[in-house]
């Protein structure tokens, strides 16, 4: 879902002061147009105009609200559970549902306003009717003011979230901060994260997809994950929320080189991946900085730890992985 293509929610009345600017603007054209009917038809031409352009700005501009923004009961869980941490749930429903009640009681009271309008006979009454137009027009954009300033303000939120396909078989990168989760993405799928020697480089969470012959899967870098959910930070939620909900499999990366981790704290992670209930296959990057020695001793250790994950070792032997599966992903995601 790519939130930060949604328009810009306007408040109704900047959409109510153009309308009006508008009609200001033309009523010379239109009046020049309807100069040779009666007093009576010429204002009644001339009402029935500025209600239709009232209310075909509001039309178009609120039909874009609701066709664009997604609805979000249908949106993916991870999605829904970003909203439901992030902003209030229910609040931003209920807006939405004002935007649709809005358009809907436009499009009524122009009809009603319509109906009238060619039915009265004097000039009082016809004026009478644009002016109470113009009241109830007021009254909706009084009354759904805070539900526009609320879309906007999850919009503005929403913008930043991470821009996924949920549609797709997912393989969540996952590990410590600064164990090369990030170019792993990129030498898998060539896309372009931010890669620094420092932990916390990730701040939200890339994505990358291989395209082949059988179809498309994708793979997701999840910013460095420490083991303190209750102290976990904006990234570290994100980076959950995407295992739980986004991962068919998770790519655990050991870092042998313990720059930043010692091994030991390196398999109690993925002790707290497995809590994920997704099939796991550890990887140990950096290997050109470490002695054949060093990964021997790890697979020996990691053998003795009765791990059920497959552990690869050469980068080569990850692609052939990945190659050899790829049909069976696709499929089974599309099952
Ligand atoms: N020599 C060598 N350096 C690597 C390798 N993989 C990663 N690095 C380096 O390790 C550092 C961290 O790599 P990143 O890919 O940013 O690590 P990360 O896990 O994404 O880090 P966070 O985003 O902070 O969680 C960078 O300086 C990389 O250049 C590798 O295979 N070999
Ligand atoms: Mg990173």
């Amino acid at each position: 879902m790519e939130f930060d293509k949604l328009q810009i929610i306007r408040p109704l009345q900047e959409i109510f002061d153009l309308a009006l600017k508008k009609i200001k603007k033309n009523r010379s054209i239109i009046k020049k147009k309807i100069d040779k009917l009666g007093y009576i038809s010429k204002l009644k031409k001339l009402n029935d105009y500025k209600i239709k352009t009232i209310n075909g700005d509001f039309k178009k501009y609120l039909k874009n609200i609701v066709e664009s923004f997604p609805n979000i009961d249908q949106l993916h869980l991870f999605y829904r559970e970003l909203i439901i941490l992030e902003l209030d749930y229910n609040k931003l429903k209920k807006s939405l549902g004002a935007v649709k009640w809005s358009f809907e009681t436009i499009e009524k009271i122009t009809f009603e306003k319509l109906m009238q309008l060619g039915r009265k006979k004097n000039r009082e009454e016809l004026n009478l009717i644009f002016k109470s137009y113009l009241g109830r027009i007021n009254s909706i954009i009084k009354q759904t003011k805070k539900e526009f300033e609320y879309i906007e303000k999850c919009r503005f939120h929403m913008k930043k979230f991470p821009a996924v396909k949920t549609k797709l078989f997912t393989i969540c990168i996952s590990g410590f901060p600064n164990v090369g989760k990030s170019t792993l993405l990129y030498k898998i799928t060539k896309s372009k994260p931010e890669i620094k020697n420092y932990a916390f480089t990730t701040k939200k969470i890339n994505a990358g997809i291989i395209d082949s012959i059988y179809g498309k899967i994708q793979f997701v870098d999840t910013p460095g994950t420490l083991i303190r959910p209750n102290k976990a930070n904006k990234i570290e939620i994100h980076a959950n929320l995407a295992l739980e909900y986004l991962a068919n499999q998770v790519l655990f990366i050991f870092d042998l080189t313990e720059s930043s981790y010692s091994i030991e704290d390196q398999f109690k992670l993925l002790e707290k991946n497995e809590e994920y209930s997704k099939n796991i296959t550890a990887y140990t990057s950096k290997q050109d900085l470490i002695e054949n020695q060093t990964i021997e001793d790890f697979k020996k250790l990691y053998k003795s730890k009765k791990i059920k994950y497959k552990l690869i070792t050469e980068f080569e032997d990850l692609k052939k992985f990945i190659q050899s599966n790829l049909k069976k992903w696709v499929l089974d995601n599309q099952n």
